[in-house]
């Protein structure tokens, strides 16, 4: 029987009533992008927009390669026009762009109105180019509705720790997170860590780690963690965020399309969120045989927060599925999806396409509560997408309880 003690708006008791609301709500809600690779101009040559980056994503490199006849060392030579124009007439007019990075472009060049048939780039050049930047970044987050983006910050990265030393205000669509992958391969103490955290103000403290890593483990790393990363990020309280299973350059003709990922232990992460109940943890995996033991993991560890599906499980399929999973063994407490960006307009496909597969979960989720007697209401599926769009990672950042509309302190 479906029934409501609290009835704030109509139960959505007809299939595709519900089906169309949940698609709405998915579609409108502003999400916060809480793991991309994106820059503010402020940042020079970090700062990636328009068709030639978008073209020479490493994604689409490495697929290139697969269909055409040309060596690494060729390609590399190549100036960027030249590879981006290779790269388009490759993967888009010898072959049809089906890959899911290759439709990404597609649903950008479409988005913009452009030619996506073009037997060149010259429309697609000359529109870029036009574009003012602020105003070409507010457009594309007003597409993609984002309502801003974390992205990734080396201190160990020359042309980032000129910006962060330079006392510069930080535009505020962009926010910081202070990566920790080339400072724990060196040595650091706390009073490093925490001189970088005072000038960054990060949201969360990040690092990406091997298929192998373990945890206990005998190595500078661990001790690294131990004595330095997780005591800083109990005294300042900041989330650690986990992203594991890469192997990185298993082709390095490649370059960074070399990387590839493995399966990784689980059991590593249940370790370190016993050890640590005061540290949160955002956690993700790169290999799709790990999703089903992360989710387990996340039901035993309240401290950690399952996120995104990440980089080689960014396709509909795959998302689709690991979503899914989600649902049944965690209602609604894990971030579903992060877009990893690194082009501007990357957004832009990431989330419409991550976007139906959510919509198309969600609303397998409520059919079925519908089949055993509960309808849901329009008030509670806007509770619910906006707790995973964004509530859930303020949470774990410590902004949950300051409003997003009255710009709370850290997340400003
Ligand atoms: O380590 C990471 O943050 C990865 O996401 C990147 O290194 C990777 O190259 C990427 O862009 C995946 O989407
Ligand atoms: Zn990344």
């Amino acid at each position: 029987m479906v029934t409501s003690t609290e009835i704030h708006s109509p139960l959505l008791t007809d299939e595709e009533g519900l089906r169309a609301e949940v698609e709405a709500i998915v579609n409108s809600t502003p999400v916060t992008d809480v793991h991309t690779h994106l820059f503010p101009p402020q940042f020079n040559e970090h700062c990636l927009f328009g068709i030639d980056e978008l073209l020479t994503y490493h994604y689409l490199t490495a697929e290139m390669f697969r269909s055409a006849k040309i060596s690494p060392e060729r390609f590399w030579q190549m100036s960027k026009l030249a590879r981006a124009d290779f790269v388009w007439q490759t993967l888009f007019v010898d072959n049809s762009p089906t890959s899911e990075a290759a439709r990404g472009v597609i649903s950008v060049l479409d988005a913009f109105g452009l030619d996506t048939r073009a037997p060149d780039l010259k429309e697609a050049r000359e529109f870029f180019t036009s574009r003012n930047v602020s105003a070409h970044i507010e457009q594309v987050f007003d597409i993609a509705r984002i309502s801003g983006v974390v992205m990734t910050n080396d201190p160990l990265d020359e042309t980032e720790a000129r910006f962060w030393k330079s006392g510069s205000d930080l535009d505020p669509r962009f926010k910081s997170s202070l990566r920790l992958d080339r400072l724990l391969s060196k040595s650091f103490d706390r009073a490093f860590l925490d001189e970088w955290i005072e000038r960054l103000k990060p949201l969360y403290l990040a690092v990406s780690l091997p298929a192998d890593f373990k945890f206990p483990s005998d190595d500078l790393r661990d001790r690294l963690l131990r004595e330095v990363v997780l005591p800083a990020a109990k005294d300042h309280q900041l989330a650690l965020t986990l992203m594991i299973g890469v192997r990185r350059r298993v082709n390095p003709q490649l370059r960074e399309a070399g990387d590839s990922l493995g399966r990784a232990d689980v059991t590593a992460v249940e370790r370190l969120c016993a050890q640590y109940p005061d540290v949160k943890f955002l956690v993700t995996f790169l290999s799709r045989e790990n999703q089903h033991e992360l989710c387990v993991a996340a039901r035993k560890f309240n401290n950690l927060m399952p996120f995104g599906c990440w980089w080689f499980l960014n396709n509909p399929s795959i998302v689709s599925e690991i979503t899914r999973e989600r649902f049944e063994l965690l209602g609604q407490s894990f971030i579903p999806q992060h877009s990893d960006a690194r082009v501007l307009e990357q957004l832009i496909y990431k989330w419409k396409h991550s976007r139906q597969q959510i919509a198309d979960a969600l609303f397998a989720s409520y059919r079925a509560l519908l089949s055993s007697g509960r309808a849901v209401t329009t008030e509670e599926i806007s509770r619910d997408v906006n707790r995973m769009f964004s509530g859930n990672f303020h949470e774990w950042i410590g902004a949950e309880n300051e409003s997003l509309e009255k710009e709370p302190s850290r997340w400003t």
